[in-house]
C-alpha cells in the first residue's frame, strides 16, 4: 500500500507526475472497496446532519474540492452528494478542456477515492457521462485527456477502469427527510417504482439520467421530458416533495414549479447559464423538507461559498417563457399557482 489514494484525498492532483501505476492503484483500491460494500441503485441517504449537495462539475476539481472541503469543515462531517457528470469538459463548442488540463481524470480519481473511502458521507450518483458505454454522449473527452497524461497503451487501459467504477455508482439518492436526488429526471411510465429498478433496463437510465424538465427540454434525440405534475406525482409515491437535480443548465440555481425541481450546476464551464455561478446546495436536518424554499443555496466566489437567493418560478406563461412566481411562502398564492395545471408539450 503506498497511499496514493491518501494523498488524493487531499490533492486532487497529487498524481500529476506519477506513473500510470499510481492511478491504477487507486482505481483498484476503489474498485475493492465499493466490492466489499456495493452501491444501491437508489442511495437512501440518512437526515441526521446536513446534506451537501453538487452539480454537474465536468472536471472542474478546484470547485468540487472547495465544495467537499466545505461539506468536511466541521468536526462532524456534513454527508457530500455529487449529481453526476464528473468528466467530460466538452460542449460542441468547446470540444476539448482548456483551463483544467485533464481535469476529468483527476476530479474522477478524487471523487472515487473519497466515495470509497467514506461511503457514509460522500456519495456520488451517476451522470449520463458516467453511463456512455450504456447511452453515449457527444464529444467524449476521458480517454483523450487520459492521453494527455499517460502513454496510449496505459491510457487505454486506464479508460475502462474508470468506466467499470462509473457503472457501480447509484442511479439516484433519497433522504430521509423528503428529497430526491437524480442527475436529469423522473423514470419513464411503468418504471416509477424504485424497488422493480434494475441496473441494465436502459429505460430507466434514460429517464433518470438524461431526462429534462419540459421547460428545459431540448432537441438531444434521447431522455424524456416531464411536466410539473408528473414530478409532483412520482416524488410523492417516493415520500419526496422536492427534486434536486443537474443536467440541463438552462435554470441552474433557479426552482422550477414553486420549489419542486432545483437544477444545480458546480463548474466554470456553466458558471454563466441560468442565474449564473458555481453552486452547492444544502439540504439541512429538518424532519421534512416541503419546498426548495428549505435549502440554502451557496455560490462559489473564489474563496468562499457565499449565500446565494433561489429564483422561484412557478409554471409557463402563455408564451412558453418561464415566469417568476409571486413572492409568497409555501402556503401562500404561490404554492396554488403552481398547483394549477399548465398547458402541457407531448413527451418526446
Ligand atoms: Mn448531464
Amino acid at each position: 500500500m503506498s497511499g496514493w489514494a491518501d494523498r488524493l484525498r487531499s490533492d486532487p492532483t497529487a498524481l500529476r507526475g506519477a506513473p500510470a501505476e499510481a492511478m491504477r492503484e487507486v482505481l483498484e483500491e476503489v474498485a475493492e472497496a465499493f466490492g466489499r460494500r456495493p452501491w444501491p441503485l437508489l442511495a437512501e441517504i440518512p437526515s441526521d446532519r446536513p446534506v451537501q449537495v453538487i452539480g454537474d462539475s465536468h472536471g472542474d476539481w478546484p470547485a468540487v474540492s472547495a465544495a467537499l472541503g466545505f461539506a468536511r469543515r466541521g468536526p462532524t462531517p456534513d454527508r457530500f452528494v455529487g449529481l453526476g457528470d464528473y468528466i467530460h469538459r466538452a460542449t460542441r463548442a468547446e470540444p476539448d478542456p482548456v483551463d483544467l488540463p485533464s481535469g476529468s481524470v483527476w476530479n474522477a480519481a478524487y471523487l472515487l477515492a473519497w466515495a470509497a473511502h467514506d461511503p457514509d458521507r460522500v456519495i456520488l450518483l451517476r451522470g449520463n457521462h458516467e453511463a456512455t458505454r450504456q447511452l453515449p454522449v457527444p464529444g467524449p473527452t476521458l480517454l483523450r485527456e487520459l492521453r494527455r497524461i499517460y502513454p496510449p497503451a496505459e491510457a487505454l487501459e486506464l479508460w475502462p477502469r474508470f468506466m467499470d467504477l462509473f457503472e457501480r455508482l447509484p442511479l439516484a439518492g433519497r433522504t430521509a427527510n423528503g428529497v430526491f436526488l437524480v442527475h436529469g429526471g423522473i423514470p419513464p411510465p411503468g418504471r416509477r417504482d424504485p424497488a422493480a429498478w434494475t441496473a441494465t433496463d436502459l429505460p430507466l437510465l434514460e429517464g433518470l439520467l438524461w431526462s429534462d424538465p419540459e421547460v428545459d427540454y431540448e432537441d438531444r434525440a434521447i431522455g424524456f421530458s416531464y411536466g410539473p405534475r408528473e414530478a409532483e406525482a412520482f416524488l410523492r409515491s417516493i415520500g419526496c416533495r422536492v427534486m434536486l437535480k443537474g443536467h440541463a443548465p438552462g435554470h441552474s440555481g433557479r426552482a422550477l414549479w414553486n420549489g419542486s425541481v432545483l437544477t444545480l450546476h458546480t463548474s466554470d464551464l456553466f458558471r454563466r447559464l441560468g442565474d449564473g455561478g458555481i453552486l452547492l446546495a444544502e439540504i439541512p436536518d429538518r424532519p421534512r423538507i416541503e419546498s426548495a424554499r428549505d435549502i440554502a443555496l451557496r455560490a462559489w466566489d473564489g474563496s468562499a461559498w457565499r449565500p446565494r437567493a433561489i429564483t422561484f418560478l412557478a409554471d409557463r406563461a402563455a408564451d412558453g417563457s418561464a415566469r417568476a412566481a409571486p413572492a409568497a411562502g409555501p402556503a401562500g398564492p404561490g404554492r396554488a399557482a403552481a398547483r394549477r395545471a399548465v398547458p402541457r408539450r407531448p413527451v418526446a
